[in-house]
C-alpha cells in the first residue's frame, strides 16, 4: 500500500494539526483574526496565519475530490443521498420500509480462507484482537510518527454502552490462524433530527489489515453490519468520516489547543513558526491559572446522573441534530459509572458539573482521553490529548441558537467552562485539548487559543434524507462561523 500523505491523515479520521507547519506559500495575507496593528497582537496574527495556511490546504482538500456519483460501485447501491441533490424538504428514510422476515439470516458470502466471527468484548483475548488490528491499522499518519493509542478501557465505554449486542461487533479471522484482519462496529443510538426521532446505530471502527486493502472488503463488512442491524428492526444508521463518500449531511473541522506547547514541538505535532522563540510561544498558550475559577465546579458523582441527564436534554434541543439520552445512557457516555479504573489520571472519560449554592446544577462539561503512541522519539512516548464531548449550560435553555442576545451570554459562559476543562485537562497531564466546530464550540474557540486543524470530519446517515446541517464554518473561506455555529450536536468518537 502507498504511504498516505499528512493530508490524508485527515481524511483518514485523526484529527491533526502540524501547528505552525508551513504547507502553503508562507506571505498570503491573512484575515482569521483581524490586525488592528498593535505590536502586540503580533503573535496572534502569526498563529492567525498558521491557522489560514491550515484553512488554505483544507481548502484544496476542502474541494473534496470524491468520485463522482456513479463510480461509487457500492455506495450507488446503497439508501443514501446522491450527490448533489436538492434540500429534501421533508425528512425520512429513502428506502421504502421492510420488515424483519425479508431480511436474510444467512452471512454474506466471504472469501476464501477467511470467516466471519462475533466478537465477544467481555472475553480478554477478543478485546485484545480488537486492540491488537486497530493499533496496528486504524489511522496513522504519513510519518509514523504518530498512532491512536486505544486501551481496552476506552473499548469497554465506546463499543458497550447500555444495549450493546454482541452480534454488532463483527470481525474477520483468518481460518488458519485465528488472525483478525478486519473489524466493524455499531453501537444503539436514537437521534433527533429536525425533531424527528431515529432509532439508529452508530457505525464505527470499520478497520481493514493493510495487507486485504483495496479488495472491496470494506462494502462486505459494511452490508454484513447492515444485515445484523436490519434484524433487529433498525433501518438507520449515523457515522462519520475524513473521507466524502455519498453524502455528508454536515462537515465540521477540528481544532486542537496546545496545552504543552514545547513537547507538541518535540514530537513534531507543532512547529515554531520563523521569527518566533519558543520562550513566545510557550508564553502565547500558557493558561491564565493551575486552578479552575468556576464557583461550584467538581467532579461529576452517580448521584448528579439525573440532574446532568435534564440539562443535557434540556440544552441540545437547540440543535438540528442531537442524540436522545436516557439516565442510563448518561451514566454511561458521561460518567463512565461501569468504570473499575480508580487512578484519575487513566479515566477515559471525565464530567464536571457546576452546582450553585442552592444545590442546582447549573453546567457540565465532559472530555475524553484519547492518546497517540509518539513512534521513534527517544525523549516521548506518548502524546496526551483530550476530546472536548458533551457539555450543557442552563444559560442556553430554553433559547434557540437564532437568539442572538442568549448567544453572547451563552459564549460568555461557555468561554468559562471550557477554560476551567483546559485547565483541568492540563492537570491530568493533557499535552492537546481536540474540539470540533459542532455544538457551540464556535463560541469559543478563538478566544481559548484554539487552532484550527487540517482535518474536516463528514456527517453521514444511512437511510435517512434531510437537508444539510450547518457545520460551524463559512463554506467558501472555510473560516469559522460563530454566526450561524452549528446544528450537530452528536459528537460520534
Ligand atoms: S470511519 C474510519 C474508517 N477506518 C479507517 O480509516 C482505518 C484505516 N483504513 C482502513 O482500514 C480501510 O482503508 C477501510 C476501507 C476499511 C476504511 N466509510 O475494501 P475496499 C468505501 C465508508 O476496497 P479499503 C468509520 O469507521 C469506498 O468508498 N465507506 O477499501 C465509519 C469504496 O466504495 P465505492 C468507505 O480501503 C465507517 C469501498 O469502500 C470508507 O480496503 C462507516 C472500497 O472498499 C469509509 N471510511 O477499506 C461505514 N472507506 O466504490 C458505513 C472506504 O462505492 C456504515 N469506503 O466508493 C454504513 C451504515 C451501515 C449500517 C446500516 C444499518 C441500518
Amino acid at each position: 500500500m502507498p504511504p498516505v500523505t499528512r493530508f490524508e491523515i485527515s481524511t483518514l479520521k485523526l484529527p491533526h494539526c502540524n501547528l505552525g507547519r508551513r504547507t502553503m506559500s508562507e506571505d498570503k495575507k491573512v484575515n482569521v483574526i483581524s490586525s488592528d496593528g498593535d505590536p502586540k497582537k503580533k503573535i496572534e496574527e502569526l498563529i492567525a496565519q498558521l491557522t489560514l495556511q491550515a484553512n488554505e490546504s483544507n481548502a484544496a482538500q476542502g474541494k473534496q475530490e470524491h468520485k463522482e456519483m456513479g463510480d461509487h460501485k457500492f455506495w450507488k447501491t446503497q439508501p443514501v443521498p446522491e450527490y448533489n441533490e436538492e434540500d429534501a424538504e421533508t425528512d425520512g428514510p429513502i428506502d421504502p420500509a421492510k420488515t424483519v422476515a425479508e431480511v436474510s439470516t444467512k452471512p454474506l458470502p466471504m472469501l476464501k480462507s477467511f470467516e466471519w466471527v462475533t466478537l465477544d468484548l467481555t472475553k480478554q483475548e477478543d478485546l485484545s484482537d480488537v486492540h491488537k488490528l486497530l493499533y496496528e491499522h486504524y489511522v496513522e499518519d504519513s510519518s509514523f510518527t504518530f498512532r491512536f493509542n486505544y486501551t481496552p478501557e476506552f473499548f469497554e465505554w465506546s463499543l458497550k454502552p447500555p444495549g450493546w449486542k454482541k452480534q454488532w461487533h463483527v470481525g474477520v479471522r483468518v481460518k488458519e490462524s485465528g488472525r483478525l484482519v478486519a473489524f466493524i462496529s455499531g453501537v444503539p443510538l436514537e437521534a433527533v433530527v429536525r425533531g424527528k426521532h431515529v432509532k439508529a446505530v452508530e457505525i464505527n471502527f470499520l478497520n481493514i489489515h493493510k495487507q486485504l486493502r483495496s479488495k472491496r472488503l470494506a462494502p462486505v463488512l459494511i452490508k454484513e453490519i447492515t444485515r445484523r442491524v436490519n434484524l433487529e428492526n433498525i433501518w438507520q444508521a449515523f457515522y462519520t468520516a475524513g473521507i466524502v463518500i455519498p453524502t455528508p449531511v454536515s462537515a465540521c473541522r477540528y481544532a486542537h489547543r496546545p496545552l504543552n506547547w514545547l513537547k507538541a514541538k518535540e514530537v513534531k505535532f507543532a512547529h515554531l513558526p520563523e521569527g518566533k522563540t519558543e520562550a513566545e510561544m510557550i508564553k502565547y498558550y500558557e493558561l491564565p491559572s493551575t486552578k479552575p475559577s468556576i464557583k461550584g465546579l467538581r467532579r461529576a458523582v452517580p448521584k448528579d446522573v439525573d440532574a446532568i441527564h435534564k440539562l443535557y436534554s434540556a440544552f441540545h434541543k437547540r440543535y438540528e441534530l442531537h442524540q436522545e439520552y436516557t439516565k442510563e445512557e448518561v451514566a454511561h457516555w458521561l460518567l463512565d459509572t461501569n468504570s473499575k479504573i480508580e487512578d484519575e489520571k487513566k479515566k477515559v472519560v471525565h464530567c464536571y458539573v457546576v452546582e450553585n449554592d442552592s444545590g442546582e446544577i447549573t453546567d457540565f462539561f465532559t472530555f475524553y482521553i484519547l492518546p497517540f503512541t509518539v513512534l521513534d522519539n527517544p525523549d516521548h512516548q506518548q502524546l496526551n490529548i483530550a476530546y472536548l464531548f458533551y457539555y450543557a449550560s442552563s444559560v442556553g435553555v430554553g433559547h434557540s441558537r437564532k437568539d442572538q442576545k442568549n448567544q453572547q451570554l451563552l459564549a460568555a459562559r461557555l468561554e468559562e467552562l471550557i477554560n476551567d476543562a483546559l485547565i483541568l485537562a492540563k492537570n491530568l497531564d493533557m499535552d492537546i485539548f481536540n474540539a470540533l466546530t459542532s455544538q457551540d464550540n464556535t463560541l469559543f474557540l478563538e478566544p481559548l487559543k484554539f487552532a484550527i486543524g487540517d482535518g474536516f470530519l463528514n456527517y453521514y446517515f444511512y437511510n435517512w434524507r434531510t437537508a444539510e446541517i450547518d457545520g460551524g464554518f463559512e463554506k467558501e473561506s472555510k473560516d469559522l462561523d460563530p454566526a450561524t455555529g452549528s446544528g450537530v450536536g452528536i459528537v460520534m468518537l
